[in-house]
This record gives structure tokens, C-alpha cells and sequence, in this order.
């Protein structure tokens, strides 16, 4: 057990940002185990994820959230609650960007950042900024007309440059956010990794895996629920549900013969064994649900709002 002294800190941190930035990538990387998932695909994350990350002298709570955007409809609505939310209670702020996009789309890069700074100067919590995805940026010096931007729009405000993928520059921001945090006593138990319930865990496990081998507007039409949790000593049997808005995506996730929902299941099982530590039993089941993304109390149920 750690021995706790008068100048232990322990503090809540939110990484907010564009969607795809690497937040939840980010957020593993600091943990040193998968937490948030993760896929190539933007507006992965749906609910806040925490991590927490506990040293000698210092524990904090990490809060992935989900990508700020400019999407229309309920469901997107209450991504982006959630996303500010998680700066109220934080004690501070990382604000994460894709660089090497930027240096790609320049005018993404305004439409994106322009609307999030003006907002994130409003927020009195301690702000850094970190430009994620430099292992892709073979000169750096491409990226001096960004953090000149970046300065221009949030002056005062710290720019680090890092690799969530690989961890370049991640414990320098670290070593930047530790003394800004309140001194205090730890919150949860060191070995713990995360807040959020297993149950939860596995589904966003099975949804990672839709998000991978599923295409077009697809991946956003889905939700997963696991509806049923049975645990013995040795083994755990899981009944989980995909819900998809319309008819004529049942058969996409079911695939030819099955072999998608399959595929699927088989390579979720893998990872939800490795996080509850026994044998897992998955069961998916695909089911229609017409505007799910519209029905607040199914929004709810998913944790949502
Ligand atoms: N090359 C490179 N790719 C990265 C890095 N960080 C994240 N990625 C990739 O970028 C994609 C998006 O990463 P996520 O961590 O899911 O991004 P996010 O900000 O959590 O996205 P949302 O949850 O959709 O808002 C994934 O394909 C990651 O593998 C990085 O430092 N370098
Ligand atoms: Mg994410």
C-alpha cells in the first residue's frame, strides 16, 4: 500500500476535444491498460470513461469524453452534454487536437478550433493543450503555424506536442499537470483502474468491435446493452443485445452465414476474458429498434443524458 503524506495530490483531469483527436487512446496510454475503446472512426466514445492513475504522489482521475462536433439529432446532443460536463467537475483541462490533420485541412482546423476555443476561454480550470498524432509529422517544423494559431486563439495557455499511439511527450505533460492538482488523499484504491462497471466495460468491448468491422453510417446507428450477467467461480456467460435503427441493418451485423456477428463475438470474448480474469460464454443477439438515437429513455438506459 502506498504511504499516503500531507503533500499527496489527487485531482480530476478531462481530455476534451474534436472527435478522433485521440482521447481515449490518450487515456490508456497514461493508464497502461485499455480502458476507453478506441477505433478510427470519429465519435467512438458515448459516455464519459474514467481512468485513474495512481504513483506515489499523486492519484488522478482521468475523464475521456466524447469529440465536440457540430452534429444535429438527440443522440449527438447528449454526446455533447456529457463532453462539457466532464469539465465542470474537472480540476483540469487537457484540450486535444489531431496535428497531423490540421496540417492536412487547415480549414477544418478553423471550423473546428475557432468555436472550441472561444469556449474553453470561458471555463477558470487550468487548461493545456496537447497536439496529439506528431509520430506522423516527419518535420516538426510543419507544425509551427498550428501553435502559432493555437497561441493566437488560447494566448497564455501551454501547447505540448505528444503521441498518444507511442507516449511521446505524455510524461512531460504529466510532469505539468501533477502540481497543478489540489493536495489531498486518494479516492479510490490504488489498484483500480477505472470507475466504470464491468457490465459496461463488455458492452463497449462488443461495440469496439462493431466500430471495426463495420462500415458507412452503421457503426452510429448501434447501441449495445449487455441484458444478462451470470458469474461462477471459473466462468462468466453474458447475454448481450445490438441494437440497430432500421430492418435492413440486421442482416449487415448478422453478415453471410453469421460470419459477422461471429467475428465479432469471438474477438470480444477474447478481451472480456482478459479484464474479468475467467472464461467468458458471449451470447449476442441483434434486435431493431426504430430512432433509438431519438428515444430519451433507451438514451438513458445506455447511460446517456
Ligand atoms: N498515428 C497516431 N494515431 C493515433 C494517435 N492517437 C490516436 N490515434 C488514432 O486515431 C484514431 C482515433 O483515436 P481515438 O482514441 O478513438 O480518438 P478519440 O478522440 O477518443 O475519438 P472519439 O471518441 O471518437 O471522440 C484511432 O485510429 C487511433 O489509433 C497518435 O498519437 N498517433
Ligand atoms: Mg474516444
Amino acid at each position: 500500500m502506498t504511504e499516503i503524506t500531507s503533500d499527496f495530490r489527487s485531482g480530476i483531469v478531462a481530455l476534451i476535444g474534436p472527435p478522433n483527436a485521440g482521447k481515449s487512446t490518450l487515456l490508456n496510454q497514461i493508464i497502461g491498460e485499455k480502458v476507453a475503446i478506441v477505433s478510427p472512426k470519429p465519435q467512438t466514445t458515448r459516455n464519459q470513461i474514467t481512468g485513474i492513475l495512481t504513483r506515489e504522489d499523486v492519484q488522478i482521475v482521468f475523464l475521456d469524453t466524447p469529440g465536440i462536433h457540430q452534429r444535429k439529432g438527440k443522440l449527438n446532443s447528449f454526446l455533447l452534454k456529457s463532453a462539457w460536463d466532464g469539465l465542470a467537475s474537472a480540476d483540469v483541462i487537457v484540450f486535444l487536437l489531431d496535428g497531423h490533420l490540421y496540417l492536412q485541412k487547415p480549414q477544418l482546423m478553423e471550423r473546428e478550433l475557432v468555436p472550441l476555443a472561444e469556449r474553453l476561454k470561458k471555463v477558470r480550470n487550468p487548461l493545456f493543450i496537447a497536439v496529439n498524432k506528431v509520430d506522423r509529422v516527419k518535420d516538426k517544423k510543419l507544425l509551427l503555424p498550428l501553435s502559432a494559431r493555437l497561441n493566437e486563439l488560447m494566448p497564455d495557455v501551454e501547447i505540448f506536442f505528444i503521441s498518444a499511439r507511442n507516449g511521446d511527450g505524455v510524461q512531460e505533460l504529466l510532469a505539468k499537470i501533477i502540481p497543478v492538482l489540489p493536495y489531498g488523499p486518494p479516492l479510490y484504491p490504488e489498484d483500480q483502474i477505472s470507475t466504470l462497471p464491468l457490465r459496461f466495460m463488455a458492452a463497449e468491448i462488443i461495440r469496439e468491435k462493431l466500430f471495426l468491422s463495420l462500415h458507412k453510417e452503421l457503426p452510429y446507428n448501434l447501441a449495445v446493452q449487455v441484458e444478462h450477467w451470470e458469474e461462477t467461480e471459473t466462468l462468466v456467460k453474458i447475454m448481450a443485445t445490438i441494437y440497430v435503427s432500421r430492418s435492413s441493418h440486421k442482416p449487415i451485423v448478422i453478415g453471410h452465414r453469421g460470419q459477422l456477428l461471429k467475428k465479432v463475438g469471438q474477438e470480444a470474448r477474447v478481451e472480456i476474458e482478459e479484464i474479468v480474469g475467467k472464461k467468458v460464454y458471449l451470447e449476442l443477439w441483434v434486435k431493431i429498434k426504430p430512432k433509438w438515437t431519438e428515444n430519451t429513455s433507451f438514451l438513458f438506459s445506455l447511460g446517456l443524458g
